[in-house]
């Protein structure tokens, strides 16, 4: 395993690159099974972004990554799953559905021509020098209920079916990020359910936020509508996201690509003086359409407004207005803040990316059991497992385990609930329900009481994924007592 040098390693992937180490040493078929899993431990987690087909999935990709790599427009590739991984040189392979990988040609990120038809690929392997992606690999979706079935089938292939069969194919997600506008419906809450991710490793997104409710020349401010709107939807699904965020999407990858120019500023700037009316009469007169309305501003050609209009939408050009008359480089810094990306990014990287990498050290466990139930050598396989397992570093990895089956047995259980608490809240008082000024003895005294309401919960336990995880609380609020 090429463990990369540096910073110590923090304790959980300690413990599982030793349990791998220890799995080369049993055998040399076993030396390469440690290997395949030590890929899975030394890259970044892989965060999945799902949603409707336009619901903006590929212009929040370009966002994050910085350039326009993820086609907004080419039905073509937009019907492919694609993964973004860090890496130099950039390129791109298509992987096929059986498994063989064959390069395509892009042009500064872009597929120039892809030769093969999409219903033999199973997804776009391309890898970007990017620092955005250095901490997660971001994986692009067609959608579902799509234009077509077929690209719905392509989706499910990679993320559901896939899921089982292609494990090593390292398609496997362990967050995702769920964009919808407005509300998500009652098939895309469906389809997230068969992803199989916890409320802690799926992050909601309200997506078009500059164009929430009456939009950008309505009575309402959209994006302080959408951010009204966004917690309303995060208490409401707070059983299948860990927050919901308005992000707009479009504000983003404008000022994320660095796609406005001084010029652009310029033009917009001149329009400052336009009265509202005219602005309105300006925006609505057919964007896009080269046959009416230079104007009520008089000050702009159509293909300057239909310019800004793609890259600033509606909400951009209403407001920023006054923004461009301090120049390009404050017209961006504006258009960062207000696209939601920042805070975003630090959901990502800090909340979504450290639950991903409970998700991740789960899947490496996982990969051993499955060794130790097949393998001829499983009792020394299993006993590595064990000592991984029983690891005090891995404590809530072990938890998050539990986590997962429980949503799937009996996601109502208050079993569940505690999990999910114990596992959110590092801090042993949050950990426990209890204020941050409960002191030694208030813990001691509520872990005493969760560990008496386990031992009565043992009695009567509905599924086995109940049991197993009965067995870890008893544990956990044993530590917590000492
Ligand atoms: N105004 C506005 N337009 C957006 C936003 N996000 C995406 N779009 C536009 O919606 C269209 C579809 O977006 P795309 O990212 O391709 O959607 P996908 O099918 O989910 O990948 C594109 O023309 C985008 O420019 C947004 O936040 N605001
Ligand atoms: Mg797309």
């Amino acid at each position: 395993m090429n463990a990369p040098a540096g910073p110590a390693l923090d304790p959980v992937r300690a413990a599982l690159d030793r349990a791998l180490h220890a799995l080369a040493a049993v055998g040399p078929d076993l030396a390469a099974h440690a290997n395949r899993i030590g890929e899975i431990l030394w890259s970044p987690p892989r965060i999945v972004v799902v949603g409707r087909l336009k619901a903006g999935k590929s212009t929040l990709v370009n966002a994050l990554i910085g350039a326009s790599v993820a086609d907004t427009a080419a039905l073509e590739a937009t019907a492919i799953v694609s993964v973004y991984q860090d890496g130099a040189p950039a390129r791109t392979e298509a992987v096929l559905l059986d498994g063989t990988r064959r390069p395509v040609d892009t042009v500064r990120g872009a597929i120039t021509a892809l030769d093969i038809a999409p219903h033999e690929i199973a997804y776009l392997h391309r890898r970007l020098p990017s620092a955005a992606i250095r901490d997660y690999t971001l994986i692009d979706t067609p959608g579902l209920a799509t234009l077509t079935t077929e690209n719905e089938t392509r989706t499910r292939r990679v993320l559901i079916d896939g899921f089982e069969q292609t494990r090593t194919a390292s398609v496997d997600a362990d967050a995702a990020v769920f964009l919808f506008d407005s509300a998500p419906r009652a098939d895309e809450l469906d389809f997230l359910r068969h992803l199989g991710f916890t409320p802690l490793t799926t992050l909601g997104v309200l997506s078009r936020a500059d164009g929430f409710g009456e939009g950008a020349l309505g009575g309402r401010d959209p994006l302080e509508h959408a951010e009204h709107h966004a917690a309303t939807l995060a208490a409401q699904l707070s059983e299948t996201v860990m927050t919901v965020l308005p992000i707009a999407g479009l504000l983003a990858e404008t000022s994320h690509t660095g796609a406005v120019t001084e010029q652009d500023t310029r033009a917009l700037a001149a329009l400052v003086d336009i009265e509202p009316f005219d602005l309105i009469d300006l925006l609505d007169s057919g964007a896009h359409d080269a046959s009416d309305g230079i104007g009520a501003g008089g000050s702009v050609s159509i293909e300057v407004r239909n310019r800004l209009l793609d890259l600033l939408g509606e909400y951009g050009i209403v407001h920023g207005r006054t923004i461009a008359r301090g120049g390009a480089a404050a017209l961006n810094d504006w258009l960062v803040a207000r696209s939601g990306v920042p805070r975003l990014r630090s959901v990502l990287r800090y909340h979504l990316g450290s639950f991903a990498h409970l998700h991740r050290a789960g899947r490496i466990i996982g990969e051993l059991e499955r060794l130790a139930y097949t393998h001829p050598d499983r009792g020394r396989i299993r006993a590595i497992v064990d000592t991984l397992r029983t690891d005090p570093a891995l404590h809530t990895v072990v938890l998050f385990g539990h986590l997962k089956a429980m949503l799937d047995a009996d996601p109502t259980s208050p079993v569940t609930t505690e999990l999910r608490r114990l596992i959110e809240y590092p801090h042993p008082a949050a950990a426990l329900g209890l204020p941050p000024t409960a002191t030694g003895a208030d813990i001691r005294a509520e872990a005493q009481r969760k560990l008496t309401w386990v031992h009565t919960c043992a009695l009567s336990t509905l599924t086995s994924a109940e049991d197993a995880a009965l067995v870890s609380l008893i544990h956990t609020y044993g530590l917590m007592l000492r």
